[in-house]
């Protein structure tokens, strides 16, 4: 999860666990989790319980360094089973690598991620006067990352879309052309290198009216996709003559 601060990272993934304790969910089973106890301390300030009147998520702190939440689940119909590690860091340290792309280097997350989600805060796409900003901000990170070279060449990029229960209203379809338009124009900046898959979700909306972890299921279901064959041909090997040449081989035959 690659974005910057209050882009909802944390709550996209609290919800992914709270769809789980509700049942299954996009086709599949809940498994197994290393880090209940992390998903709960993300979760409970979204509780009745807690008492507040709006659910809320706790900002994730710089100091916290990166986290991993780890989910595990089965597809429903062949019962196939997925360890996902879901990476957590502040969105500040993001922020930084947009400013300083050489940073993205020391990123550990970003070298060994098979996926990178590109998190847009929909809250600042939905108010015009910051729309301009938050697609800069993460075109900005998207440039760095392609720049430090840092990505796993057999990583997926996505665009996700946060909060869009706030495209609500008058300005309603000019948001939604904006939006059009960005995801286009980041497809254009990866172009050649990697492939973007766009999503739009509304993990939670505090008004109630659009139901909880909107376009999650399909993100979710893209998680546990094999990774595009295009990279995994196996190269065609010359012929092995040479003892040197046997070296290759020995080690997987044994
Ligand atoms: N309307 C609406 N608000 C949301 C949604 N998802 C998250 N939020 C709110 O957005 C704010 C930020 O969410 P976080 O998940 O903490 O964002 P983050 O990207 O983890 O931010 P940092 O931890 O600071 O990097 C919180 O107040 C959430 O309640 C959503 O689907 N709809
Ligand atoms: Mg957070």
């Amino acid at each position: 999860m690659v974005g910057e601060r209050n882009g909802g990272k944390t709550t996209l993934v609290a919800q992914l666990y709270e769809q789980f304790l509700r049942g299954p969910f996009a086709q599949m089973l809940f498994t197994q989790s290393w880090s209940l106890q992390g998903f709960e301390r993300k979760s409970f300030q979204s509780r009745a319980e807690f008492g507040a009147a709006h659910p809320d998520t706790p900002r994730t702190s710089a100091q916290d360094g990166l986290g991993f939440f780890h989910i595990a689940v089965s597809d429903e119909s062949n019962l196939e089973r997925t360890d996902l590690l879901i990476s957590e860091r502040a969105g500040e340290v993001y922020r930084e690598v947009r400013d300083r792309p050489e940073r993205a280097t020391a990123l550990v997350e970003l070298r060994k991620a098979g996926v990178v989600a590109l998190i847009l805060d929909g809250d600042r796409v939905a108010k015009p006067r910051m729309r301009a900003g938050v697609f800069a901000s993460v075109r900005n990170i998207a440039r760095a990352l392609l720049d430090s070279g840092g990505l796993h060449p057999q990583a997926t990029i996505q665009l996700v879309t946060t909060k869009v229960d706030l495209f609500t209203g008058e300005g309603a379809a000019a948001t939604l052309e904006a939006l059009t338009e960005f995801e286009a124009n980041l497809g254009a900046l990866l172009n050649n290198r990697f492939e973007l898959t766009t999503f739009r979700i509304a993990a939670r909306d505090p008004s109630g009216n659009v139901a909880a972890g909107s376009g999650m299921d399909e993100l979710l279901r893209s998680w546990i996709a094999p990774p595009s064959s295009a990279y995994l041909e196996e190269p065609v090997l010359p012929k092995l003559v040479s003892e040197f040449d046997l070296f290759l081989t020995r080690g997987r035959n044994e």
